[in-house]
């Protein structure tokens, strides 16, 4: 018996890619080659392999942690001596290593010479090992018009699957590849007629990326998009049925990695997911059908039990029924406009934001906080530590006043789990931070074993990178409770919509002067206005303004923070 330590092998160019699943737990027995995570960036998806045969001994990673070559992986128990469990890096590794190496992002010289005027071949980049890799999906039609980098087909090899994007925008003329063709860099995949002003120039130095070389820099920004997602399986506890993201899959249900990161998103449990494509490949439309069925299920669930006449006014509203359709309206007439997509970012906390307005009954408490002392001594602490760097602002004492209001009021630490309340022993504070792209969450992470300097200095980490659209999923998943701080903008009260699977939310507005009545006059006092969301499934009103009068106390005289 001997242990021995399994790491990433050589996987080319992903680099920082985050685990998507884990594929073995503690105890189980795994044999050489047999996948043990999946790790995904935004175009391509692969598993990597154990070098070893034994038991599964310790896991040394957890989901949505991010991996490069040499990442330690897990521990195990092997049944040879030592000898035999020597070096990661022991000839299986290699070997195993070798099918599902990433392809190379060398640059693509993917247009070769057009057809006509405007006619542009897209080929296959390069893509590093994949050899012969079988075309599994087709992701555009004849018609279609398709933006530069945009996923054409996926392929995929026996450990991997790879979206080959475009080189180019335009219209497709002719697709020349068809569903199981075998293809390797240089194969034609269709023909596109460019749009205007991509006239064809006689060859293109295609600005698609290699997949990888694509993905490098969108790992950063998408999971810190996902995590929104992510952090809010709140579809459990709603409509859609409980997925454990955490929990081992042993056979994987097939899908491309851009669907697999969709469902992730919307916490869909891929496995209950019936695949209409190519060998029973889950496609976007199969997402869309399992989302609607869902959704008309649970509204009509939820009619039933209201005991609305099940024959309501349905026509026109779809899934929802009486609710009037979505007004259809050409603004070219009233004026010029012009259209912008939403970011990926918006897309996706908005149908995060929509599901969670929709499913929790929020109730917004809203209160005031004295905070005229603990601003004068906020004030002299930065004067104090002018030179430190750290700039301490109201937003970390409040972080701090929380997790002393969650370990007084427990519940309102929790998740719902159906009809059980999952409480933590564990204090995750998220705050929403507003970014170019829109809004993200990132947390920070065990708030009740750091001081006030340690929490500013975490949160403008977390802010600078959620600005540059650099947080990764461990940076964002996780939270118990979450802040918004409109402190350093204005307002006075508002209604934040609570993070699920989290179940409260503070909001906080800018401090101003305030008239207090103290018995005999009014004193001038910095009053900060708080708005508390609850989920009233799990909260009652009493608890929530017992938890706002104890927040605002904390923050009247934080000494009492200590009691
Ligand atoms: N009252 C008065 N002033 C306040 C304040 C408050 N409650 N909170 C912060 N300020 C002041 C700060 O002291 C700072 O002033 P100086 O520059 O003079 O020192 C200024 O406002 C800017 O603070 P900040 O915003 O940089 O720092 P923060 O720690 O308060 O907030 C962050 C950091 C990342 C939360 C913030 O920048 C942000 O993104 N807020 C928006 C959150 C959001 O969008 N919420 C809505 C979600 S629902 O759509």
């Amino acid at each position: 018996m001997a242990l021995v330590e399994v790491k990433v092998p050589d996987i080319g160019d992903f680099k920082d890619v985050a685990i998507i699943e884990l594929l073995v737990k503690v105890g189980d027995t795994v044999k050489v080659e047999q996948s043990l995570i999946t790790v995904e960036s935004d175009k391509a998806s692969m598993e990597i392999p154990s070098s070893h045969a034994g038991v599964v001994k310790e896991l040394k990673v957890k989901l949505g942690d991010t991996m490069n070559e040499g990442s330690l992986l897990l521990i195990l128990e092997t049944a040879g001596d030592a000898a035999v469990a020597a070096p990661a890096a022991a000839p299986a590794v290699a070997a195993a290593a070798a099918p599902v190496a990433a392809p190379a992002p060398a640059p693509v010289a993917a247009a070769a010479a057009p057809v006509a005027a405007c006619r542009i071949d897209v080929l296959v980049p390069d893509i590093g090992d994949f050899k012969d890799v079988a075309v599994i999906e087709i992701l555009v039609k004849v018609g279609d018009t398709v933006k530069v980098e945009q996923s054409l087909i996926t392929v995929e090899s026996d450990k991997a699957s790879m979206e080959i994007p475009s080189s180019h925008a335009g219209v497709v003329k002719e697709l020349k590849v068809a569903l199981g063709d075998k293809i390797n860099i240089g194969s034609l995949v269709l023909v596109l007629e460019g749009a205007a002003g991509a006239a064809a120039p006689a060859v293109v130095a295609a600005p698609a990326a290699a997949p990888v070389a694509a993905a490098a820099s969108a790992v950063a920004a998408a999971p810190a998009v996902a995590s929104v997602a992510v952090a809010a399986p709140v579809a459990a506890a709603a409509a859609l049925p409980a997925h454990n993201p955490g929990t081992p899959t042993a056979g994987l249900p097939h899908a491309s990695p851009s669907i697999r990161k969709f469902a992730r998103e919307l916490g869909l449990p891929l496995e209950e997911i019936k695949g209409s494509g190519h060998k029973g490949r889950i496609t976007q439309t199969d997402l869309e059908s399992f989302v609607k069925g869902v959704m008309a299920g649970s509204l009509q669930t939820a009619a039933q039990k209201a005991k609305a006449p099940a024959a309501a006014p349905a026509a026109a509203g779809g899934a929802f029924p009486g609710l009037l359709p979505w007004p259809q309206v050409d603004f070219t007439k009233f004026g010029p406009v012009e259209r912008k997509d939403l970011s990926r970012i918006k897309k996706i906390s908005g149908a995060n934001l929509h599901r969670n307005w929709v499913v929790i009954p929020h109730v917004t408490n809203h209160d005031d906080a004295d905070i005229t002392d603990l601003e004068a001594f906020r004030v002299q602490l930065n004067k104090e530590n002018e030179k430190s760097g750290v700039k301490v602002t109201m937003l970390a004492f409040m972080i701090k006043a929380a997790v002393a209001a969650l370990k007084k009021f427990p519940e309102f630490n929790s998740s719902l789990d159906g009809d059980t309340l999952v409480l933590k022993n564990y204090f995750h504070i998220g705050f929403a931070a507003d970014t170019p792209n829109g809004l993200v969450v990132p947390v920070i992470r065990d708030a009740d074993k750091k001081g006030i300097f340690q929490i500013s200095q975490e949160m403008s980490e977390l802010a600078k990178k959620a600005r540059d659209g650099k947080l990764g999923p461990a940076d964002m998943t996780g939270g118990c409770f979450s802040i918004s701080s409109l402190g350093g903008i204005g307002g006075k009260y508002f209604t934040p919509i609570i993070n699920a699977p989290e179940v409260a939310i503070m909001g906080v507005c800018k401090s101003s002067i305030e008239p207090k009545w103290d018995g005999k006059a009014f004193q001038p006092r910095l009053t900060l206005p708080l708005s508390l969301s609850w989920d009233h499934r799990v909260i009652d009103g009493a608890a929530a303004a017992r938890f706002n009068v104890y927040f605002a106390s904390l923050l009247a005289d934080f000494r009492r923070i200590a009691l």
